[in-house]
This record gives structure tokens, C-alpha cells and sequence, in this order.
């Protein structure tokens, strides 16, 4: 049985793990009307999987006969200043979201919810290796500078994404 408090904060993430992928959907859009497709598209896969995080938990309340209470999402960002910007920008929301998620495996802990300790171990890893993928995107950036030519190539690269 979820307690209230858990029910709470895991409504509360999927709401979160929504307004991710609305996020990640603004910055593609705005990558699309750079030209930069490869960039929008490895967004545009981004934000679909943070959606199938919020329907992870969505189910997982459901199967746990726990209450879905879903919340208003609020409104993203749209205006951007450069891809550098947008990355950053991500990092730090990603950073932000696993601090959320390690909360949830606090308070888990606390009530002793070994259920909700395990489901929230995958979302943990999954953080582990979003903040490292955003990370190595960001020192490529870094590191070519005003490089068109590195761009190019790091677009056409980040258009191969498939999931
Ligand atoms: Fe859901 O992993 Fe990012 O936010």
C-alpha cells in the first residue's frame, strides 16, 4: 500500500517528468527554426521518453492501487538564447530532477517502501546516464566554439538518435 505522502510526491514527478517533455519539445522547436534538425530531432526523442517516465509512474500508481492525480503543467520556456544556452539549460533542469528523484528514494526509505525504493532505482540510473549524455554534448559545444564545420557534423550525428 502507497501512504499518502508517496502518493503525493510521485503524482507530483509525473507532473514533472511531463513538463520535461513539453520543455524538450519548446527547444526542438526552436532548434528546428535554427536549421538544425539533427538538434531537434535528438530533442524531440528526448522529450517522448521523459513522457513514457511520467506514464512509468502513472502505471505504476495505477497497478499499485494508488490514486492518479494528474496536475496542471506549466507553460516552458520558448525563447532561447543558442544551442549552448538550451544545454545548459537542460543540465540543470536534469540536475534538478535528480534531486527530485532522490527525495522520492528518501522519503521511500523513511516509510520503509522497499516497493517504491525498487521502482524508483531505475529512474535513478536513467538520471545517471541523461546528465552524462547532456554533459558530453555540452563539452563538444564547448570545445568547437564557432567550428561550423563541427556543428554540421555534430547535427548530422545527433539526427542518427532513434529512441
Ligand atoms: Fe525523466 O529523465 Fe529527465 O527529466
Amino acid at each position: 500500500m502507497i501512504s499518502e505522502q508517496i502518493n503525493e510526491i510521485l503524482n507530483e514527478q509525473i507532473n514533472k517528468e511531463f513538463y520535461s517533455g513539453y520543455l524538450y519539445l519548446s527547444m526542438s522547436a526552436n532548434m528546428k527554426e535554427l536549421g538544425l534538425n539533427g538538434f531537434a530531432s535528438w530533442l524531440r526523442h528526448q522529450a517522448g521518453e521523459e513522457v513514457e517516465h511520467g506514464l512509468r509512474i502513472y502505471d505504476h500508481l495505477i497497478d499499485r492501487d494508488s490514486f492518479v492525480k494528474l496536475k496542471q503543467i506549466r507553460i516552458p520556456e520558448f525563447q532561447f538564447n543558442g544551442i549552448l544556452s538550451v544545454f545548459n539549460t537542460i543540465y540543470e533542469h536534469e540536475k534538478c530532477i535528480t534531486a527530485s528523484v532522490m527525495t522520492v528514494a528518501k522519503l521511500a526509505e523513511d516509510e520503509c517502501d522497499r516497493t517504491t525504493l525498487n521502482f524508483v532505482d531505475w529512474f535513478i540510473e536513467e538520471q545517471i546516464e541523461e546528465e552524462e549524455a547532456v554533459k558530453t554534448i555540452i563539452k563538444r559545444l564547448e570545445l568547437f566554439g564557432d567550428d561550423k564545420v563541427a556543428l554540421f557534423l555534430m547535427d548530422r550525428e545527433l539526427a542518427q538518435r532513434e529512441q
